[in-house]
């Protein structure tokens, strides 16, 4: 089956499981699948922690609701699982800030160059309330067709390429580095002195092998589950941005859930949250080694400083109104 007739097929189950519910009942207590998506593979930490919290919520309801994961871009890329989502197609997304940020602008604050001091900073401040605010303003605002279940680590990201190793800024001057489809990124690798050029993660290898770009920038368990260690050796811990993940549920979708249905979702994406930590480390560190395996040639003494420093217009472009919660960002310790 073709994606696009994959997308329409879904759909249509989407609305029979709305017709699906009994009328004796407002809400559905029948047998109910609910669709996952990820861009990753099986075994990626964020689709394993969707597996998992599958498997508990079956068990959970005696079998009654089920998710059944389609991953690695079975159903499109964000973009597209967000708008399957909005339509009741899709009912779980995982999806990057950066394709969120988009649709709801409070949330580009994480998609900042160089905003969270590390990934611990990080994630202090996702588990705190900071963290609970920004989910709560996906799902209050009805436009966006979302409710934000949770968040996930996604460490950061780094700069490779197949050209020469980066050490300095002025190494990336006149690499084409794809970029996630977010202006704000592409702005960031401008300013870092590279050419960012937005393309969807799915062109990502096949963009460095034929030469459209020279590189791309992403975290290491990325970098591996995609291949595309395979077509760029020179990888720069430059960790500019450290963008958490969504997990995010179809608000039609949700509706025409009960309370409690509701209530242990939400319980068992918090619970996901930590439990997809642990595989994200796991991950990392497999992730490493794989590179060093495969001859990567990982740069890690360099420089933050000049880096930092470069991206000011992006700050300077897309800051103010960020100010505040900046400020509130930074007083997390
Ligand atoms: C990965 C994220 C994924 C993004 C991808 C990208 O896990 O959600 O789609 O980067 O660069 O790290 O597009």
């Amino acid at each position: 089956m073709k994606r696009r007739d994959f997308i329409k097929f879904s759909a249509g189950l989407g609305a029979t499981m709305a017709t699906a519910t009994p009328l004796s009942s407002a809400f559905a207590q029948t047998k109910m699948v609910l669709k996952a998506s990820d861009v990753h593979p099986l075994g990626y930490p964020t689709v394993e922690a969707v597996v998992r919290m599958g498997k508990k919520l079956e068990a959970a309801t005696n079998g009654r609701l089920t998710i059944q994961m389609f991953p690695s871009m079975q159903l499109g890329g964000e973009k597209e699982m967000i708008e399957q989502a909005q339509l009741g197609a899709l009912q779980i997304a995982r999806i990057s800030v950066g394709a969120v940020g988009p649709v709801v602008d409070d949330v580009n604050v994480f998609n900042m160059p160089f905003v969270f001091r590390n990934s611990k900073h990080m994630e202090k401040v996702i588990d705190g309330e900071i963290g609970d605010e920004l989910l709560a303003k996906i799902s209050t605002n009805e436009k966006t067709g979302l409710i934000a279940l949770c968040w996930m680590n996604a460490g950061s990201r780094n700069v490779y390429n197949n050209k020469r190793p980066v050490r300095t800024i002025a190494d990336l001057k006149g690499l084409k580095v794809r970029m996630m489809g977010n202006p704000l990124f592409v702005d960031t690798m401008n300013a870092l002195g590279g050419n960012g050029v937005a393309l969807g993660f799915d062109q990502v290898f096949s963009s460095m092998q034929t030469g459209v770009v020279d590189g791309a920038e992403n975290n290491p368990p990325s970098f591996i589950a995609q291949n595309h260690y395979q077509v760029a050796k020179y990888f720069t811990m430059t960790e500019h941005l450290i963008i958490p993940e969504l997990l995010v549920f179809s608000r039609i979708s949700w509706q025409k859930l009960s309370p409690e249905d509701q209530a242990l979702i939400k319980k068992l994406a918090k619970e996901a949250q930590q439990e997809q930590r642990v595989l994200w480390y796991e991950a990392e560190n497999a992730a490493i080694e794989k590179m060093k395996a495969a001859g990567t040639e990982i740069i890690t003494d360099i420089d933050k400083k000049p880096f930092q420093d470069a991206v000011k217009p992006v700050w300077d472009k897309y800051g103010a109104k960020y100010a505040a919660m900046v400020k509130r960002i930074e007083a997390v310790q």
